[in-house]
């Protein structure tokens, strides 16, 4: 089953038009610009690093080509600390944190509408926006098929890269466990007016986009606007529309996320199978139920996506704990969206000049590799 609203004959056409021709041109001449950005960040780091302070395999395409070892058991990097993992950052679950950690992630979400926008640095655009549209123009065709887990897991690491370095966030990615709040979804912390990012469109609203999208009336981003209505260019406030299966507004059904759904999920022995359902089932039960905005393909204009997907990218992690002898290499599928070929370890994962493309090798283990991060 399908949740996104465009039809790909429709992404398909949309994705052809001039404008998109643009700015993927100016993406591709600014690809340069951005490498030099990540090795300069990259210096930065390996000074940490030669401080002992920290360590942190830099994503440059170099290194991607030179040191990739396409079967990541094997390959412990000579130069790790003994304390590596403590270094990482820990990510944690929304509720468990102080008001006042809370308050630093959204401060730092909503700092990226201030930074100048890496794909379209001429442009008014911002970093903020440049995550909806790689989602939109390039993770779309990760969906269905094998890469939709690492390809998230990279662009995850991106956005919690851009938190830390450029907006000063010093924690992890945080995770929305739903499985917590299965019984009335609507209810979740994460939609608190006061402490999280809002909650449902206006009750009663002008339909603003979609079937039921109205504005945010609360929370730290109802003055967001979203220029895309997934591949479409039509500006509007950013949107919410809670509905259930049965099309009753307000409610979000969460049957497909209760525990003991994921238990089942997570019970499957082949990644084939584990990334259909994670997505067919798991992933799609949130963005169908929040609805609008959050389920075309710029769903990361709702801050609420990272958390969404932080989970999914968790979910994966626990099923790879589950597997000892195959989990940092159980991988397999298709290629991508509309391809027969077979996929493998050693398939790119392209950011189109957002970040450097690196091999889906390089982000099976979460720890102790390229990524650094801990659930
Ligand atoms: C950004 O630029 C576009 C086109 O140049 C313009 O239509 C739009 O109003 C601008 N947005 C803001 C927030 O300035
Ligand atoms: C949204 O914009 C209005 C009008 O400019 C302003 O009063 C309000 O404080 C803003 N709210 C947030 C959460 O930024
Ligand atoms: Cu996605």
């Amino acid at each position: 089953m399908w949740p996104f609203k465009s039809l790909e004959q429709n992404y398909d056409a949309v994705a052809g038009d001039e404008e998109d021709l643009k700015t993927t041109a100016s993406a591709r001449r600014n690809g340069s610009k951005t490498r030099v950005a990540w090795i300069g960040v990259g210096s930065a780091i390996a000074l940490f690093t030669l401080a002992g302070l920290a360590y942190h395999s830099l994503p440059s395409s170099v290194q991607t080509q030179e040191t990739l070892d396409p079967s990541p058991k094997t390959n412990t990097p000579p130069t790790l600390p003994s304390d590596n993992s403590d270094r990482c950052p820990q990510r944690r679950e929304w509720r468990t944190l102080p008001p006042s950690s809370q308050q630093s992630y959204i401060s730092a979400v909503l700092c990226l509408r201030s930074l100048p926008s890496t794909l379209t640095p001429t442009s008014n655009k911002t970093a903020y926006d440049d995550f909806p549209w790689i989602h939109s123009h390039v993770g779309y065709f990760t969906h269905n098929s094998a890469p939709f887990l690492p390809w998230h897991r990279y662009f995850l690491h991106i956005y919690e890269r851009t938190l830390r370095e450029q907006c000063g966030y010093d924690g992890g990615l945080l995770y929305w466990d739903w499985t917590l709040d299965s019984g009335a979804l609507e209810h979740s912390p994460v939609f608190d007016a006061l402490t999280g990012f809002g909650g449902d469109g206006e009750v009663g609203g002008e339909i603003t986009v979609g079937r039921s999208g109205r504005c945010l009336v609360d929370g730290p981003f109802v003055n967001v606007t979203a220029d895309y209505y997934d591949v479409k260019l039509q500006p509007h406030c950013l949107s919410r529309g809670f509905r259930d299966l049965e099309g009753n507004l307000g409610h979000i059904d969460g049957h497909d996320i209760s525990p003991e759904s994921i238990e089942e999920v997570l019970g499957l022995n082949e990644y084939e199978n584990f990334v259909a359902l994670v997505e067919s089932r798991v992933h799609d039960a949130i963005p169908f139920g929040i609805g609008v905005d959050f389920e075309t393909f710029t769903a990361p204009y709702d801050p609420l996506f990272f958390l969404h997907h932080t989970q999914l990218d968790r979910l994966w992690w626990l099923w790879q704990q589950r597997q000892p002898d195959k989990g940092l290499t159980a991988y397999g599928g298709h290629k991508e969206r509309h391809s027969m070929d077979l996929a493998s370890l050693d398939d790119e994962i392209n950011m189109r000049g957002l970040a450097p493309n690196i091999k889906v090798a390089q982000v099976m283990d979460v720890e102790r590799q390229f990524l650094c991060y801990r659930y």
